[in-house]
């Protein structure tokens, strides 16, 4: 078998920069400030850091709306910062992969500005169209395509005559992958942050790079009853998204970032975000020459969901993963609510221990290791535009301010966040019990101890390459076991239940009377019932 790669042995830990640390007092968190806080991704043992956007840019959707892709946007820092981190994270032995957003730059970006006026170099670099002409003598969008942030994905230009398109916000026109020299602007931006060092590449929304070249193509919206509100917005995705063209495109990348690899022997990773209506679309993105797409299935988990509902997540692509291929878990992000809001807080735990001890590579967002939940933000703080945009009423269903607050370090002002009197988003009401320090220091088990020594127990070959094979699974208990022949056999049960569930081992095959005796190097701390034996038919659990 060939060696794993970094990206296969480390947790990648995405830095959502608001919010991870404010070094310079403006209340909203820069290059500076993740680079004091390296010390906190050694301790949970995460050695690969996913920058989200610190692109230079007007901030309408916080930096996925870049105005210079190879430039830094003077709230984070300069150049010099960002080198200063990236040589930081090296000397530690870690790695650092940016978030490039392909599909979209912002409407300030001089491309834009330049296509906008119709500078013939600049004309085709997005998506224009001079729609329908209607009986009345009005110019009307070519179809009925929606953006993903709501309305129509058409924005009429007097200066040009001409609609674009942009499936988010009308500040985030799309690029035109059809013409050539934007396949090639895109991948010198790539090959720029190669050279300054960068380990790799989160490929944002990847799926809505490519569209139908039909413009005329209509479709029905998605009105499903029972659908989510961003569902029910946004597009059924037939005409705008998963173009087989994006295969060519990623390919592409996919050997300029093997160039980097065959130059040094240090991996280049690729892994590229996009939400699927199917399986098999999530699947196709393996083939793309990403290292593999985002699994969002555990994302989407809530407390409805018993151990049968987390056994199909799981399976679903553990069964559906295309031979060879390297799987891999996320359990938030920037855009979905904290996992301890939609699941309640005593589930964080059992989620942390399936993201670490399911095989393949996990994905944590700043936070989650804390077990933090979903902060409330007023309408009128609301940062988030999609949130804005829906209004006071209905603003929280789709906000995705709430997952954003600023780390809690400790119990100081803004639990050490920033100086600032006012911080961009309010810091969490609850910073003085889920500070990442008063966990480090607490006498008993906690969500960073447990995330702590779950990492650490994942650095073992059984954890990472490792048989896994689902074990007793009803509406109460997900298990499953890793085992690697002469190394060792891991059992891992968990009770998403609401009441304490009985599990018994020698219906699987274990022996009746057998006893487990936790092994004291197993875990740190003397929390983890380490000695005390377990006899194998008569396992209770509690929730979590
Ligand atoms: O998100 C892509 C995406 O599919 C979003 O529409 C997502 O579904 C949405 O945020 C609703 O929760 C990426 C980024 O992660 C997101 O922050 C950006 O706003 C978006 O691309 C545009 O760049």
């Amino acid at each position: 078998e060939p060696p794993l790669e970094w990206w296969q042995t480390s947790v990648i830990y995405q830095v959502y920069p608001r919010s991870f640390q404010d070094s310079n007092g403006d209340g909203v968190g820069d290059l500076q400030g993740i680079r004091s806080r390296l010390d906190h991704l050694e301790y949970i043992n995460a050695r690969a850091l996913w920058l989200s956007p610190m692109y230079e840019s007007p901030m309408r959707d916080f930096g996925y709306d870049p105005s210079n892709i190879t430039n830094i946007d003077p709230i984070f820092g300069t150049m010099e910062d960002f080198d200063e981190l990236l040589a930081d994270v090296h000397s530690r032995g870690m790695k650092m992969i940016l978030d490039f957003i392909p599909n979209h730059t912002s409407d300030l970006h001089k491309w834009f500005q330049a296509s906008k006026a119709g500078v013939e170099e600049y004309k085709d670099y997005y998506v224009w169209t001079d729609g329908n002409l209607t009986a009345n003598g009005t110019r009307v969008p070519p179809n009925n395509w929606k953006s993903f942030f709501g309305d129509s994905a058409w924005e009429w230009v007097e200066e040009r005559q001409q609609f674009y398109l942009h499936q988010f916000l009308k500040e985030q026109p799309d690029l035109n992958y059809r013409n050539p020299k934007v396949v090639e602007e895109m991948t010198n931006a790539l090959r720029f942050w190669l050279e300054r060092g960068v380990d790799g590449f989160r490929i944002d929304a990847v799926l809505t790079m490519f569209e139908s070249a039909d413009l005329s193509l209509n479709e029905p919206l998605n009105n499903r009853p029972g659908a989510e509100l961003w569902q029910y917005e946004s597009l059924e995705h037939i005409y705008t998204s998963h173009q087989p063209e994006t295969y060519e495109v990623i390919a592409k990348w996919r050997h300029l970032a093997d160039e980097y690899y065959q130059k040094d022997g240090n991996y280049r990773f690729l892994v590229t975000e996009a939400y699927c209506e199917t399986i098999q679309q999530a699947m196709y993105y393996y083939h793309t020459g990403a290292d593999m797409p985002f699994n969002f299935d555990l994302v989407f988990l809530n407390r409805t969901c018993g151990g049968d509902c987390v056994d199909r997540a799981i399976s679903n692509w553990m069964t559906n993963m295309p031979i060879g291929k390297w799987p891999n878990w996320v359990i938030g992000n920037h855009d979905n609510k904290r996992i301890a809001t939609k699941m309640g807080t005593e589930f964080v735990n059992a989620m942390n221990t399936l993201l670490l001890l399911l095989p393949g590579t996990p994905t944590t967002y700043n936070g989650e290791e804390l077990g933090l939940t979903n902060i409330e933000v007023s309408y009128e703080d609301t940062q988030d535009p999609f949130g804005k945009r829906f209004g006071p009423e209905r603003y929280h269903e789709v906000s995705r301010d709430p997952p954003r607050s600023p780390m809690l370090w400790d119990s100081t002002h803004s639990s050490g966040f920033s100086n600032a009197t006012k911080t961009w988003l309010p810091v969490h009401p609850d910073y003085e019990i889920f500070n990442a320090e008063a966990q480090r220091k607490a006498e008993g088990v906690t969500p960073l101890k447990m995330y702590r020594d779950l990492s650490l127990l994942r650095q073992e070959a059984t954890f990472q390459r490792g048989t896994f094979k689902p074990l007793l699974v009803d509406e109460n208990i997900y298990s499953f076991v890793r085992e690697l022949e002469g190394e060792s056999l891991y059992y891992v049960i968990l009770n998403f239940g609401s009441t304490e569930a009985q599990v018994d081992l020698a219906e699987q095959g274990l022996p009746e009377n057998g006893l487990v005796k936790l092994n004291s190097g197993d875990f740190h701390h003397s929390d983890y019932n380490v000695g005390k034996e377990i006899k194998l038919n008569k396992i209770s659990l509690n929730p979590g």
